[in-house]
């Protein structure tokens, strides 16, 4: 089906000739964060704050209201929050990263565990600061990227059984779990899944908290993909979802459309106050939270359209359609397609090179300079913790932002890719030259440990996927 949205408003992008790109990447350390957005063509690092704004947003924003205090739009924004998730309290924040932070605060004491399924960057940034131990319960599918269960996003149950059994209730945090889990390829959880583990957290006295940023996606997939659903309009099955959890954070910069915002939301009163005494501290008062009115009423509208089900459909089947024309090219990606993204998997990509030549940063550097293409890494340079040694996932995304792309763009991307992939012996491997102390991928730099695609070879890349 073709989008149900039309465009008003466009912004110029333009492919730089190879030399300038080649330049842009030298001078960006071969990191595609440190790119500047004029450099490149076609821009897949995240589905974060990219959205298109619909008209009905922007004409919301024209009656924000600025107030410090008591301001109509954060009433508004609340209001939008309990009609479609349900929470009691709603605590408004910069981003998903403030509610996460907040959260940590509230809740995480040194020594306590976080049970999650799979890590997300931020989310355990924020539990290690404040003392917490991060523990992993994500099923082993989540990791594998050729296997084909269609609820990767699913708890390892018997694993968080194991850990509450030792643990809980006084040395767990709360247990954690991501809806459309972004690090496994932006797979959804079975709300069975999530009954069961509300079933666990409930025995065991400890709260659940739903990552809810992509909650829209998660709840596509399980009408679906779970038996019993399939009659369900999207905000009912939403509202299944939030029911069988205690509080969530979102960085409402993905399914609410918003390029800032983000919500805490929690039912417990106690832990509302709570979290009203603290966000005054980092965030501003809670009627605003680090947002503009403006911002609040864009957030409101936007979560109103997150429940949309041909929009959050037409989304979905993007990543599908971008992943099924690299499937047929034979290219490596993470099965199923999930929410967001597409998923490149570096090491079936490009074996010749060990997880230590940084694989997935090679291929995202390689896809930039081949066609102006930018994505970003999720393996070894994001997901290394300290000294460990790390043997898991090395993936590059292609992330789609909503509203943004049209099919063409989405063809360019895998031209570019399926003629990458058919020169993938010339992409050599990496050499750390900068180590940030947090958070590395976002700003760490690299070297390239041989000339990295001759220049006749990337135009060759460009002319083809224009004759295609
Ligand atoms: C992405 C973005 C943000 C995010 C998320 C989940 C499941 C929380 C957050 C934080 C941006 C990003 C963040 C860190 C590393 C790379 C990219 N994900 N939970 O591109 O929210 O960014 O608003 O503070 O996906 O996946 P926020």
């Amino acid at each position: 089906m073709p989008p149900p949205w039309k465009i008003k408003v466009v912004e110029p992008v333009a492919l730089r000739p190879e030399p300038e790109r080649r330049r842009a990447l030298e001078d960006a350390g071969y990191n595609t964060f440190l790119l500047r957005s004029e450099d490149v063509f076609v821009d897949l690092l995240t589905d974060s704050g990219t959205s298109a704004l619909s008209q009905e947003q922007r004409a919301a924003m024209e009656l924000g209201d600025e107030a410090y205090a008591g301001s109509r739009s954060f009433f508004r924004l609340e209001r939008a929050v309990r009609d479609l998730y349900g929470y009691r309290h709603v605590i408004p924040t910069h981003q998903g990263r403030g509610a996460e932070h907040l959260l940590a605060e509230l809740l995480v004491a040194p020594g306590l565990l976080v049970p999650s399924n799979l890590y997300f960057t931020t989310s355990r940034a924020h539990v290690e600061i404040a003392g917490g131990i991060w523990v992993d319960v994500a099923i082993p599918e989540a990791t594998d990227p050729e296997s084909t269960y269609p609820f990767k996003g699913n708890v390892d149950l018997a694993a968080l059984e194991s850990v509450l059994a030792a643990a809980a209730p006084e040395r767990v945090a709360f247990v954690r779990v991501e809806a459309c889990l972004n690090m496994a390829g932006g797979q959804p959880f079975s709300i069975e899944n999530l009954a069961a583990v509300r079933e666990l957290t409930r025995a065991s006295d400890v709260s659940l908290v739903l990552d809810a940023t992509r909650i829209s996606e998660n709840a596509l997939f399980v009408k679906e993909r779970e038996r019993g659903y399939a009659e369900l309009t999207l905000p009912e099955v939403i509202a299944r979802i939030t029911t069988l959890s205690d509080a969530a954070v979102f960085s409402s910069k993905k399914d609410h459309f918003v390029p800032i915002g983000g919500l805490l939301a929690v039912n417990d009163d106690d832990l509302g106050e709570r979290a009203r005494e603290l966000v005054v501290v980092y965030e501003g008062f809670p009627h605003y939270g680090g947002l503009a009115g403006h911002d609040m009423e864009a957030l409101a509208q936007g979560i109103r359209e997150s429940a949309d089900e041909p929009l959050v459909r037409h989304y979905v089947g993007q990543s599908a359609y971008l992943g099924d024309v690299l499937q047929e090219r034979g290219i490596p990606i993470v099965v199923p397609v999930g929410a967001h993204a597409v998923f490149l998997d570096a090491k079936r990509f490009l074996p010749h090179l060990s997880q230590v030549e940084y694989p997935a940063q090679a291929l995202a550097a390689a896809l930039y300079l081949a066609g102006g293409v930018r994505s970003m890494e999720r393996g070894i340079v994001s997901g290394q913790h300290g000294d460990e040694p790390y043997d898991g996932l090395e993936l590059v995304r292609l992330t789609i932002p909503r509203r943004v792309y049209t099919r063409e763009h989405l063809d360019y991307v895998a031209g570019v890719v399926g003629e990458v992939y058919e020169r993938r012996e010339l992409v050599p491997g990496l050499e750390m030259v900068y180590e940030p102390a947090q958070l590395r991928f976002f700003q760490a730099r690299f070297a390239a440990r041989a000339p990295f695609l001759a220049p006749a070879t990337t135009d060759a890349v460009v002319q083809e996927s224009e004759r295609r």
